[in-house]
Parts: structure tokens; sequence; C-alpha cells
């Protein structure tokens, strides 16, 4: 496969500074050689523009760097689907989770029966009503599926990007009360960690492909390293205990590889400032080798 490697190094959705390393950190991790080895072409186009927090105005404290954010988005939409449109698979590298505005927009523009699996410690299904910090990177997938603030849905010109029957969320642990009511009323397919607890990451992960690429549909997978747990993944932005174990990811995207429906994919929320000597960054790079076909024998 002929890969497209793309960095989006934004932190104005998340708090926490750091994530806008994470791109260099997966590389320095030594994501392109590993994918190379693995027999794929990589083609990396290095990292978009990125405008610091420091020179723009906060705005709406309730949707915080509006502006900024949904200007990538459009950046980022349209580098992702040039890539499609050159037969390339795109890998986008975070950068906090308010790229995949972007990142999804650029796919589901290229393909219309688009699925998302999100897999995360969170659903990222806030909107400007429920949000309890104004962080726009909480607020994505809700905005994908046509809900929120109208330039977050309105992004590229067209609404929704995702049909919500084709949204799956995984390993969530950590969500607030409003967007707990959303999720519900939206009938959100979620699937817990008590879920994995007691069905076994297998049993959910096979549901999640069926759902997320209903009638033999394209998968996007986004993978925001929160979702393991912290033992593993130290450097995140909003580390919550209880998560993925390391056999879990890695089987979970496994699945996904050999599912054979991915057609592009995220890696999100790695923060290099909390990070542990990279470990988070490299654990970051194996995942993305096992759902790109990386197999132990
Ligand atoms: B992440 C929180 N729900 O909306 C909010 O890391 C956290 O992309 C969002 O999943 C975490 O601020 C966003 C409390
Ligand atoms: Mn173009
Ligand atoms: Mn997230
Ligand atoms: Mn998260």
């Amino acid at each position: 496969m002929r890969i497209r490697v793309i960095g989006a190094p934004i932190d104005l959705g998340a708090d926490r500074r750091g994530v806008d390393i994470g791109p260099r950190a997966i590389r320095y991790a030594g994501l392109n050689d590993q994918l190379h080895r693995l027999g794929h072409t990589v083609n990396d186009v290095g990292n978009l523009d990125v405008p610091l927090p420091e020179n723009q105005p906060t705005g709406n404290p309730r949707l915080k760097y509006l502006e900024p954010i949904t200007k990538l988005a459009e950046d980022l939409a349209h580098t992702v689907s040039d890539a499609l449109a050159e037969q390339e698979f795109p890998l986008i590298l975070g950068g906090d989770h308010s790229m995949a505005l972007g990142s999804i927009s650029g796919v589901a523009s290229k393909h219309k029966n688009l699925g998302v699996i999100w897999v995360d410690a969170h659903a990222d299904f806030n909107i400007e009503s429920t949000t309890p910090s104004g962080n726009i990177h909480g607020m994505i997938l809700a905005a994908l599926a046509g809900l929120g603030e109208e330039q977050l849905v309105n992004v590229c010109g067209w609404a929704p990007k995702i049909d919500k029957n084709k949204i799956v969320i995984l390993g969530a642990r950590d969500l607030d009360e409003g967007e707990q009511r959303l999720l519900r009323e939206q009938h959100i397919h979620v699937f817990t960690m008590s879920d994995i607890d007691r069905r076994g990451i297998a049993t959910v992960m096979q549901q999640a492909i069926e759902i997320a690429g209903a009638d033999n549909g394209p998968i996007h997978l986004s993978l925001d390293l929160d979702s393991l747990d912290p033992k593993e993944a130290p450097g995140v932005g909003t580390p919550v205990r209880g998560g993925l174990s390391y056999r879990e990811a890695h089987f979970a995207m496994e699945m996904l590889a050999e599912s054979a429906r991915l057609v592009s994919m995220d890696v999100v929320e790695v923060n290099s400032i909390l990070d542990r000597e990279n470990a988070t960054a490299q654990l970051a790079v194996e995942l993305t080798l096992s759902a790109l076909g990386k197999k132990i024998l």
C-alpha cells in the first residue's frame, strides 16, 4: 500500500500543552522506517502550518479557538482528499483530536458511506451547551455527526459528514453528563470499557467493524492514545485509569487490518511533554503498524 503521512500539529483544541509535538515524536519513534519495512511505500508530506495559541485570540470561551481550528480543518480536509484522489492511504498524525474534523471531512468527501471507529477514553460528543471545558477536541465527533456549533458542523460547506448509525465509540470510560444524554438521544453506538470487560475485545471489535462498515462500507479509524491505560500510554493530555491493555489495543488493530476495510487513520493526542522517553509515541507507531497489517507470525 502507498501511505501518505500528514502531520497536523495542532494544540488549540485542548488545554494541556504538548500535543503539538506529537507528529514529530511519532516520526522520531521510527514510523516511516517501520512502515517501509512492513512493505508499504511511504510519502511523508510533512506537517501542516498551525498557528500557536500565543498569537490567536481565544474567542468564545465555550468554543475556544473556533476560527483557527476550522481553518486547519479545511486545509487538512483538502490535503486528505488529495491523498485519496492519488490512491494513497492518509495516515494523519496529531495533534489534539480537533484535527479529526479535517481528516474525516476529507475522507468523507471521497467516501460517501464512510463509517468511523473512534477509539477513545472519551466520546468527544459535547456541544457548546454541554461542554465542561470549552475545548473543541471534546466536540469533534458530535460535529461530524451534524450536531453543535454550525461553523464546526458545516466545515467544508456540507453536513453531516458521517451518518450517526455508522459511528462506533470504543473504550469509553469518562463521559460528561450532557454528553451522555446526547449520546443516548442520538442512539450512538458506544462500547464502554465495561462492555469490553464483559464480552471481550474480540466480540466487541467484531461488532464495531460490522456497524461502522455496514453494507461493505469503508472505515476510518480515529485512534486517541488516551484509550489505552495510562500505564501503557502516560503521554496523553487527559489520562483516565482503566483503559485498554497493550494486547487489547493491538488485537483490536489486528482485527481492523484483517477486515481490509480501513481507508484512512488518525493517531492523536500523544503529549510529549507528559510522556516518558517517547514511550507513548512508540506505542502509537506499534499500533499503527498492527492496523496496517503487521502480524506476529
Ligand atoms: B479527547 C472532556 N469531555 O469535553 C471535555 O482527548 C474531555 O480528544 C475531552 O478525547 C477530551 O473537555 C478530548 C472533559
Ligand atoms: Mn488540491
Ligand atoms: Mn479524543
Ligand atoms: Mn480522549
